[in-house]
């Protein structure tokens, strides 16, 4: 299983929050440096990646091998990842969208969430992570947006986008048992207490 996302998004907190695993989160993007693994069950890793995206002190080129290495991860091990997890930071989300618009550049959470379709189908969620720093009405509208930019109205009924705060907790318990759920599928044992 593996967790994706820009810096900063929430990955390291979302993993610790749901498996108690003791995994270094930080202030500044790119806390995560080194794709880094930590064995939940029986045949069963999970995967933290480094954000990809602009990094805290760190050049361009850094920040595209980051890149590069978090693609060939995800396309050398593509059969067999059970479920991808791509976190996102929701209360900046139409912000930092909007911006790489007028650049014409695609969203990075758009491009990676296409990319994670593309590799595995349906092994794979959304958590919209940091739901507190966002008001009702940003966070709904935001949630439409990424919707629509993913692809259609179906999705949020499919229980695939998950509204999460890894600092308040809210949402936590339905991402935990999707995941669950989704593993168990795939015939893994997970050590998630629900
Ligand atoms: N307000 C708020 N802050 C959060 C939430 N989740 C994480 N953070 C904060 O966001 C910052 C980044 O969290 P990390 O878990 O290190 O993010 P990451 O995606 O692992 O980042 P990289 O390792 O740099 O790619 C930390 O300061 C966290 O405390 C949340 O739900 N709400
Ligand atoms: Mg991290």
């Amino acid at each position: 299983m593996v967790f994706t996302g820009r810096p900063n998004a929430g990955k390291s907190s979302i993993i610790r929050a749901i498996t108690g695993l003791n995994v270094a989160s930080g202030k500044r993007p790119g806390t995560t440096r080194r794709i880094s693994e930590y064995s939940l069950s029986k045949g069963l890793t999970l995967v933290d990646m480094p954000g990809y995206g602009r990094l805290t002190g760190a050049s361009r080129r850094t920040e595209d091998g980051v890149k590069d290495e978090v693609l060939e991860f995800l396309e050398s091990n593509a059969g067999e990842i059970a479920l991808a997890v791509h976190v996102l930071d929701i209360s900046t989300f139409r912000e930092v969208t909007r911006r790489l618009e007028r650049k014409g550049i695609i969203s990075v959470d758009v491009e990676m969430i296409l990319l994670l379709r593309d590799l595995l189908d349906e092994g794979h969620l959304v958590a919209a992570n940091k739901v507190d720093k966002a008001d009702h009405d940003e966070r709904e509208e935001a949630l439409v947006e990424l919707e629509a930019l993913i692809g259609g109205e179906q999705i949020l009924s499919l229980g695939y986008i998950f509204p999460v705060s890894a600092r308040t907790g809210e949402g936590l318990g339905e991402l935990k048992s999707a995941i669950h759920t989704r593993l168990v599928a795939k015939g893994f044992r997970t050590p998630f207490r629900l």
